[in-house]
C-alpha cells in the first residue's frame, strides 16, 4: 500500500491542535490525537498505538529505544496488534510470530473529534499477501478513542465462505519506573500456562510481582487488571471486553539481552499486560461473523 502524502492526510483527516499527521524518520505516517485529556500517537503501519500519554501523568506506554520503525519489522512497544495468531505459528514457524497484523500497512479509514474526545479508524483487509499467510478474507478494524481513558478496540470480521478461527492479544507493553516495585493485581484465582516452565494450569495465588522472566497466559479470566507502581507512585488499570485471556511478560535480563530491538536494561522499566483471545480462548467466527476485543487503560495517583 502507498500512502497519501502527509500533507493530504492532514488536509483529508486532520484538525488544527487535535489530529495531525507526521511522517517517522524513515518515512511511516503517525496519526497524533491530542486533548484535555491527554495525548496518544498512532501508526498507520502496524495498526499499532505508540504513545499515551493522560493529562497530569507521566506517558503510560513503554516504547524501546531500539524499536526499529521498518516496514516488515514489528515496533518493540506500545500497542502491538498481535493477530490472526497468538504467538509463533501453530504449524508453521516460518511464518510471522503473533500474526502478520502487526507488519503491514493498514488504511486510514476515519478521523473525528469533539469537545473532550478524538479518535481514528484504521482498516486491514485480506490481500494477495495475507492469503498466502492465512488463506482467509476478512476485514479488521481498530478504532483508537482518545477520552477519559484511552480505548482500543479491535474488531475481526468473517468475510468468507467458511469459518475461521483466530487468535489475539492488544499486546500493550506499560511504562514503569523500576519492575522490582511493581505489583499487578487482578489475576488471583485465574490460572495460567507459563512459557517460561512449560507448566499449564498453574494458579495465580497471590499479587504477581516480577523477579525473573515471566510469561504468562492466564485463560478464562475477564478481569481488570491494576499495574501498582509504587516507584512513580501510581496505577496504571486496564479493563478489557470481549477477551478471555490475559498476558504478562517481562523478558528479564537473559531474554532482554537476546532482543536486538530492546535495550538490555529495559526490561527494569516495562511490564506487558495484554487483552487477548488465545489458547483455549481462541475465536471461531462463521461467515459474516464478527468479533470485537476492547481494551480501555487509564493512570490513576497511587491510591492511599
Ligand atoms: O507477550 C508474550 C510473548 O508471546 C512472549 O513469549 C514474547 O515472545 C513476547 O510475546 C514478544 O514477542 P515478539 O514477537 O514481539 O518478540
Amino acid at each position: 500500500m502507498h500512502y497519501p502524502d502527509i500533507a493530504t492526510l492532514n488536509t483529508r483527516y486532520g484538525a488544527r491542535g487535535r489530529i495531525a499527521f507526521r511522517a517517522s524518520e524513515k518515512g511511516l505516517p503517525i496519526a497524533a490525537l491530542a486533548g484535555v485529556t491527554g495525548s496518544c500517537e498512532v501508526s498507520l503501519y502496524g495498526g499499532h498505538v505508540l504513545s499515551y500519554r493522560p493529562a497530569g501523568h507521566l506517558p503510560v506506554l513503554f516504547m524501546s529505544k531500539s524499536s526499529r520503525f521498518e516496514p516488515g519489522k514489528p515496533i518493540r512497544g506500545g500497542i502491538p496488534v498481535c493477530w490472526p495468531w497468538f504467538g509463533p505459528h501453530p504449524v508453521d514457524p516460518s511464518l510471522p510470530a503473533h500474526g502478520f497484523a502487526r507488519i503491514v500497512p493498514w488504511r486510514l479509514a476515519a478521523t473525528e473529534y469533539t469537545s473532550r474526545s478524538a479518535e481514528i479508524r484504521l482498516a486491514l483487509d485480506d490481500t494477495d499477501q495475507t492469503r498466502v499467510w492465512w488463506p482467509h478474507r476478512f476485514s479488521l478494524t481498530l478504532r483508537v478513542a482518545l477520552e477519559n481513558a484511552l480505548k482500543v478496540e479491535l474488531t475481526t470480521r468473517n468475510n468468507d465462505t467458511h469459518p475461521f478461527t483466530v487468535s489475539e492479544a492488544l499486546h500493550s507493553y506499560f511504562g514503569v519506573r523500576q519492575i522490582m516495585d511493581v505489583t499487578v493485581r487482578g489475576l488471583e484465582g485465574a490460572a495460567f500456562t507459563d512459557a517460561v516452565t512449560g507448566t499449564a494450569g498453574c494458579p495465580q495465588e497471590t499479587p504477581l510481582v516480577i523477579r525473573q522472566e515471566v510469561d504468562r497466559v492466564y485463560t478464562d479470566t475477564e478481569a481488570e487488571c491494576v499495574i501498582d507502581d509504587a516507584g512513580l507512585e501510581r496505577q496504571i488499570v486496564v479493563t478489557k471486553r470481549g477477551s478471555r485471556t490475559t498476558v504478562v511478560w517481562n523478558p528479564w535480563i537473559d531474554k532482554a539481552k537476546r532482543m536486538p530491538d530492546f535495550g538490555d536494561d529495559e526490561y527494569t522499566r516495562m511490564i506487558c499486560v495484554e487483552t487477548a483471545n488465545a489458547r483455549g480462548n481462541a475465536l471461531s467466527l462463521e461467515p459474516g461473523e464478527s468479533h470485537t476485543l476492547v481494551t480501555t487503560i487509564s493512570a490513576d495517583a497511587k491510591a492511599e
